[in-house]
């Protein structure tokens, strides 16, 4: 039978319901997402658990103000978290519901086992509460704002079943020492040992205040702490009760944010311990991305969303941004200029330069396949030295989440080969046999500098890399590949070069800031659906939007309805695709009086220098809106053909004069 693989499980925190996720939310999930790609390529057998905290007064509150049920409430908002994590590339092997039937059970048998053992006794609390941090503040008086927050705390008096936490506070203590790596990184883990070693106070872990929660089996109204609930999330997601039959608990690596790092060092593991249950490997705290210093929040109108930077930039410059910007564990700061100017300067100018120039010096010397090196010198055997020491470097930084430092190493390796290639200069050798092979040799070199780059840089890039990837030639999925086998001169000559894709496409930084904030501003303040179906038929991808509702099938309009809609001959005179919208197309267009530009959604159709002089109908009047970030102003009209809505453009058969109207 073939040996089990070792196990590797990650989780992120289970991020509360009552938002949608920023960027703050996003870091953590990309970093299980770089683990568990990583640590897949290392060969583990690796499970990665995300998912939705739906309990509490806030949820409860939220529903009430959306009038609707909350559990129709919950279930559309993990609907939307797991939506957005599937279309950022960022799906999770588990993603855990709290409102889920296996979860209740499994947070139920916990309390049985904590109470068992005589960790649990019943008792009467009053004190002040944070409702937004869903935590006791103690000490504070009434009035007194929550020290995480700022926010006014409420004093609730309730009986409560107690956990015995005091109990826990030197085999703490004693586990901490025991596993120094259990709390990172190393300052986090002073704070806490000395939290601990200040005294532990017994924890009120159930509630009678809140309706919205799990139920204490025979104890109704009781309902548990939300925190009891919600840590219990990692294990509900490997089996629950049944936890040793999936062999994946304890974790391996629960990844958290710092603001919630002491219910994960001291809660949670006194749980855990109460209960007898194997103990998690590993808490690491990374720090926030703070916006203008300050940590983002939605109240206070400063989130960044990640969607329009992956539509804009790619998500792999996210990912990329995120772990290279920023020393894990650090607090840091997220700007968009900063983004813009590292995608430039290390993406397009750095990984995608290299990859888009040895293609092409393949293809155009070698009809796009590997060629077989000639004799190495010692500058090539240099080159290679760098690339063989970076694999032993990058691996090593990876085990110890220095994402920063990992990239740096590799991105080194880019700069070299970059410099070799300016050196040895393969573009200006001729032809002759001995300058054929040493064109030969060197391009081989930089090919085999790319294949290596590339499989290390696949955590955290993961599309990109699958594309440098196709290009070299490689069969087996990137994810797949082995990084324990992957060794300096695997590259085999001969093999055919796949078709190369454009990898990061240099963007004009101001056109880019303002483009990202437009479809963030256009997502946080989405404008109300139009009612019915536009009037003319908008090209696929969407051209512009209708304002007044259109008449159902067969209803007839009145002449004064179609005179609304002013439809003028215009003249394509510029066409350019854009970059972060495949759909689209931008184009200026002359129509008589002006110069308009409008956005087109027919890019997947007409090639852009195929429009160029071509006539079209363009509406003129409609209000100009932006389309990913790009202002559009009109609608080129467009037949909508067959099931996909292939859209073919109006045109003309005789010779039309540009501005004409169309009635
Ligand atoms: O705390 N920078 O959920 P939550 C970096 N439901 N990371 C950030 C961040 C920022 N600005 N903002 C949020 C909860 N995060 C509980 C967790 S777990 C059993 C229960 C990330 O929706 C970071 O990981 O408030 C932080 O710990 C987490 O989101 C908080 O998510």
């Amino acid at each position: 039978m073939a040996e089990r693989k070792e196990k590797f499980y990650i989780t992120t925190p289970i991020y509360y319901t009552n938002g949608l996720p920023h960027i703050g939310h996003t870091y953590t999930t990309v970093v299980a997402d770089v683990l568990r790609r990583y640590k897949k390529m290392r060969g583990y057998d690796v499970v990665m658990t995300t998912g939705t905290d739906e309990h509490g007064v806030n949820v409860e509150r939220a529903a009430k103000k959306a009038d609707i049920p909350e559990s129709e409430f919950v279930a559309r908002m993990a609907d939307a978290w797991r939506a957005l994590w599937d279309e950022l590339g960022l799906t999770a092997d588990e993603f855990v519901r709290t409102t889920d039937l296996n979860h209740v059970r499994t947070v139920q048998w916990l309390f049985k086992l904590c109470k068992e053992n005589g960790y649990v006794y019943k008792g009467h609390y009053t004190g002040q509460y944070c409702i937004y941090d869903n935590a006791y503040v103690n000490d504070a008086k009434t009035g007194d704002p929550c020290p995480d927050c700022g926010r006014p705390t409420e004093t609730v008096t309730e009986e409560n079943y107690f956990f015995k936490l005091s109990a826990f506070q030197k085999p703490l203590l004693d586990f901490y020492r025991k596993f120094p790596d259990f709390i990172q990184p190393e300052t986090r883990k002073n704070e806490i040992v000395s939290f601990v070693e200040g005294g532990l106070k017994d924890l009120s872990i159930t509630r009678t205040s809140i309706r919205w929660g799990i139920p204490v089996p025979g104890e109704e109204p009781h309902v548990f702490y939300v925190w009891f609930d919600a840590l219990t999330a990692y294990l509900s997601a490997v089996g629950g009760p049944d936890y040793e039959k999936r062999g994946m608990w304890p974790a391996d690596v629960h990844l958290v944010g710092k603001d919630i790092i002491r219910f994960h060092t001291v809660y949670w593991p006194a749980f855990l311990m109460a209960a007898m249950l194997p103990l998690p490997k590993q808490v690491w705290a990374h720090g926030w991305f703070l916006m203008d210093a300050a940590k983002m929040s939605k109240s206070k109108g400063n989130v960044v969303l990640p969607r329009p930077i992956a539509n804009m930039l790619g998500m792999d410059a996210l990912r990329y941004f995120m772990l290279r910007e920023v020393v894990f564990g650090q607090d840091g700061n997220f700007s968009y200029d900063a983004l813009v100017t590292r995608y430039n300067s290390d993406l397009a100018n750095g990984l995608g330069n290299l990859a888009s120039r040895t293609a092409a010096m393949l293809e155009k010397n070698f009809a796009g396949k590997v060629p077989k090196p000639g004799a190495f010198l010692p500058q090539d055997d240099a080159l290679a030295k760098e690339a063989k020491n970076a694999i032993g470097e990058v691996l090593e930084r990876y085990d110890k989440f220095e994402f920063a430092r990992a990239l740096e190493a590799i991105w080194s390796v880019i700069a070299a080969a970059d410099k070799y290639l300016t050196t040895e200069q393969p573009w200006a050798l001729g032809d002759s046999p001995e300058q054929e092979s040493r064109k030969a040799t060197i391009l081989w070199t930089t090919a085999e500098l790319l294949r290596i780059v590339t499989a290390l840089a696949y955590p955290v890039l993961p599309e990109s890399a699958a594309k440098v990837w196709n290009l070299l030639g490689q069969n087996m999925a990137i994810g797949a590949t082995q990084l324990d086998g992957l060794r300096w001169g695997q590259l085999a000559p001969s093999v055919t070069l796949g078709k190369f894709q454009a990898l990061f496409p240099r963007v004009e930084k101001t056109e880019a800031i303002e483009r990202i904030e437009a479809m963030a501003n256009e997502e946080l303040n989405p404008a109300p659906a139009p009612a019915a179906k536009p009037a003319v038929s908008a090209p696929a991808g969407g051209t512009a939007a209708a304002a007044a509702p259109a008449p159902g099938p067969g209803e007839k309009i009145a002449i004064e309805d179609f005179a609304k809609v002013e439809m003028r001959v215009g003249q394509v005179k510029t066409a350019e695709r854009i970059v972060g919208a495949d759909k689209l197309l931008k184009l200026t267009v002359d129509i008589g009086s002006e110069i308009r530009q409008i956005c087109a959604g027919i890019a997947q159709y007409y090639e852009p220098e195929s429009l160029i002089g071509r006539k079209v109908v363009v509406v003129v009047n409609l209000a100009p809106r932006k389309l990913r970030g790009v202002e559009s102003n009109g609608m080129i009209v467009a037949a909508s053909v067959g099931p996909e809505g292939r859209p073919v453009l109006a045109g003309f058969h005789e010779d039309v004069e540009i501005g004409s109207r169309l009635k």
